[in-house]
């Protein structure tokens, strides 16, 4: 969610804001702060800061970035620790020392961590570049490139691992002028397929590239395109391939005459497409559609607005029938006077209903309020997060909670950098247990100098383990001659991929927490007393009814167990 030109306007506006504030101190403090707040120094390029943010079960953060000089970018690639401990930041600068863009981050199978993004080959032409760094160390465990031939300058946007380690890139590159690039790798780096897709419009306007790759429920990738229609205005273009062959299983496109600029995908558990952007329904607006992942074909379509310029930053889904859609939006019209506001909504999944909106910022001039990022908890919070220069707050960064239900704040975070610093929210991520990561930038006004942020706050709730993992859950009383009854309680997961994560079971009423090992969690009671007990796994909650051993009153003869 990176939008350079909007960054700078915002330092230029910066005293001005720090004025306002000291006479509308008093308002509203935030109640919510982060439990640590880590930055990395990315150097001052213009193209300096946060490319993208992904946070594993375990709550470790791994961001990428651009840094180095403004004559020598390079790819920063780093690891947080849940306690916010920098496990391990490695700078990958390409083999002509020169343009090395990082785009796009994602988590793949064996603990691997993907970058795409951009670096120079021969003749100074970009090409596609993918790094896997192991997670736990930081190693560069491989990394390749690819070009399509000499002269054509391609780059990576967006990349997928799916769970056999099939690696898909999403980006451009140039055929008729720009076109989409669709790539997909085996684990080691071989090419499965490329695919290139080109609008029907002609001459200079043929400007297509692919936003984002998403795997779907069926391990099929989904990508989102900029696609330039005969109109020579963009709609959004929505791709799902068979992931083997790269043969096109449906293609799905959606807009008005006028410009449709796609911005954001989710797919949810059923493997239906969402995507937001703006489209012009007589001014821009949200617009936000849902398309059925079996066939491409259109559920519904829902425009949001108010006021002007309608500008979307992303969509969530709460996987509970609710899309959240944020954005910002001009209260009057005009440019000039930078008093944009934070925009979200919520509609229902099914039928795309609107169920409420919500509204945050001041008018006045340089009251400069942005959306970065919107993200649901389980326990019914939507996090937006952006940036705001509304009193009592100058160029810090905003993290709203609202109530998914109704949409009314709940909650309020803010993050201030130093005096003469800004800081900017622009992505959110959870671990397992719906801690909240947030990454972003805190730029210093004066030097231009980018530190890229990882904040986190504290879960307020609805975390763990859902009960869609859980296989099985049993309680048996166990008795043997000579000794006292004893329960033995086990819970079996249907992966491994909460291990070490701790479960909690009550008997009678009492706690006993046990961490999981593998697949499975294993707690054994000494000592219980003869009768029926009840057994309840309390954390995850709900996935089970509670169990009903009995002890018996005196041991078995000897022989039974
Ligand atoms: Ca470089
Ligand atoms: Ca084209
Ligand atoms: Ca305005
Ligand atoms: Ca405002």
């Amino acid at each position: 969610m990176k939008n350079e030109t909007l960054s700078s306007r915002t330092r230029t506006v910066a005293l001005a804001v720090g004025m306002l504030a000291a006479v509308a101190a008093g308002a509203a403090a935030a109640d919510l702060n982060p439990e640590w707040l880590a930055r990395l120094p990315v150097g001052a390029s213009l193209t300096a800061g946060l490319q993208g943010m992904v946070v594993d079960a375990a709550g470790v953060s791994y961001v990428t970035g651009i840094s180095g000089s403004s004559s020598n970018t390079d790819i920063t690639t780093a690891a947080y620790a849940p306690d916010g401990t920098l496990l391990w930041s490695r700078v990958w600068d390409g083999p002509f020392s020169w343009h090395d863009q990082s785009r796009g981050i994602a988590l793949g199978p064996g603990g691997l961590v993907y970058v795409t993004g951009n670096t120079p080959g021969p003749g100074s032409y970009a090409r596609v570049v993918v790094l896997a760094y192991d997670g736990a160390t930081g190693t560069l465990v491989k990394s390749f490139e690819y070009t399509s031939g000499p002269g054509i300058s391609e780059h990576g946007q967006s990349v997928a691992v799916d769970a056999a380690g099939g690696i898909y890139v999403a980006g451009g590159t140039v055929g008729d002028g720009g076109d989409a690039l669709v790539l997909a790798f085996e684990a080691n780096g071989q090419l499965r397929w490329q695919r290139t897709w080109d609008g029907p419009a002609g001459g200079p306007y043929t400007q297509d590239s692919a936003l984002e790759v998403l795997i779907d429920p069926s391990g099929d990738p989904v990508v989102l395109i900029h696609g330039v229609m005969a109109s020579l205005h963009p709609d959004y273009v929505v791709i799902k391939y068979a992931a083997a062959t790269g043969l096109t299983k449906w293609q799905a496109t959606w807009g008005v005459s006028g410009g449709d600029y796609p911005r954001d995908m989710e797919i949810d558990a059923q493997g239906d497409v969402y995507v937001t952007g703006i489209g012009i329904d007589f001014q821009d607006k949200f617009s936000t559609i849902k398309l059925d992942g079996s066939d491409g074909s259109l559920l519904w379509q829902a425009y949001d607005w108010t006021g002007y310029h309608n500008g979307v930053a992303g969509l969530a889904l709460d996987g509970q029938g609710g899309v959240y859609v944020t954005g910002s939006v001009d209260p009057d019209g005009d440019e000039s006077n930078l008093n944009d506001n934070i925009y979200t909504v919520k509609r229902d999944a099914q039928g795309g209903a609107l169920l409420w909106t919500h509204l945050y910022g001041a008018n006045c001039l340089g009251c400069y309020d942005f959306s970065g990022d919107v993200i649901v908890d389980a326990a019914g919070h939507a996090f937006v997060a952006g940036v705001t220069n509304s009193p009592p707050y100058g160029m810090d960064a905003i993290l709203l909670v609202l109530d998914a239900a109704t949409g009314l704040e709940t909650d309020r975070g803010i993050i201030t950098g130093g005096a003469i610093e800004s800081a900017w929210s622009r992505e959110l991520r959870f671990d397992a247990a719906f801690n909240l990561l947030v990454g972003g930038e805190i730029s210093n006004v004066n030097t231009g100098q980018v530190d890229i942020s990882v904040a986190k706050y504290a879960s307020l709730g609805g975390g763990g383990i859902p009960c869609a993992d859980a296989a099985w859950f049993t309680a048996v009383c166990v008795s043997r001659p000579g000794t006292d009854n004893r329960l033995n309680i086990r819970l079996r997961l249907t992966d491994a991929g909460h291990s070490g994560d701790q479960v909690t079971v009550t008997v009678d009423g009492t706690p006993h927490v046990s961490t999981i090992n593998g697949a499975g969690a294993s707690i054994v009671v000494k000592g219980v007393a003869p009768g029926v007990h009840a057994v309840e796994l309390t954390e995850p909650a709900g996935c089970f009814p509670a169990a009903e051993p009995i002890c018996p009153a005196s041991g078995p003869p000897l022989g039974v167990r």
